[in-house]
């Protein structure tokens, strides 16, 4: 299982709002990103409380995860998250995605995009669920924040480049100038 992975601010400012973390284990690797509200300093900061968080509870359920992030970032602009663990032994991961914010599981012959819940992670938190979902050895997944377009089509990349950091760096190179924060983390799996 290889990562690829791509940061870049709107309008090359210092501050990404967006914040990600790769923590990989043995058994399982968890995968995070949060989009702080608005961009600049503030929205960095809210993103990067998100991480600070996630890795104190880092074992527990995403659920649960979500929950102390939503308690940890109240005061902050807030943030918009997705969270996937992918257990490796058996191929599966389990997703959660607050607001706007996207996971593509790109498979041969479909792909598989498991729906966000609305919210705003430190303001508003109502229903959500947590989606188990299957991946073969070979399958891509992309997951990313909202300067890349939901239904963006990463085949042709996958395609042309084929490993996770140079498909992440071409799309990157394609998008810019980024009309948004940018995060892409590409995994092949
Ligand atoms: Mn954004």
């Amino acid at each position: 299982m290889k990562y690829g992975i791509c940061q870049k601010a709107k309008n090359n400012g210092i501050y990404n709002g967006d914040s990600y973390l790769l923590l990989e284990k043995e058994l399982e690797d968890l995968v995070v990103i949060a989009d702080g509200l608005g961009s600049g300093e503030l929205a960095f900061n809210a993103s990067q409380k998100a991480m600070e968080v996630v890795r104190t509870y880092q074992s527990i359920p995403l659920q649960e995860i979500i929950f102390n992030c939503h308690n940890g970032l109240k005061g902050t602009r807030g943030a918009v998250m997705s969270l996937c663990r992918i257990t490796k032994s058996q191929n599966r991961l389990s997703y959660i995605g607050i607001g706007n914010i996207t996971l593509q599981i790109i498979e041969t012959d479909k792909i598989v995009r498991p729906p966000s819940m609305w919210g705003m992670v430190g303001h508003v938190l109502t229903r959500f669920k947590t989606f188990d979902l299957s991946y073969k050895k070979g399958d891509w997944a992309a997951f990313y924040s909202d300067s890349i377009r939901p239904d963006f089509d990463f085949r042709p990349y996958i395609t042309q480049f084929g490993d996770p950091q140079s498909v992440a760096e071409a799309v990157l190179s394609d998008l810019t100038p980024v009309k948004d924060d940018f995060t892409l983390i590409m995994i092949n799996f």
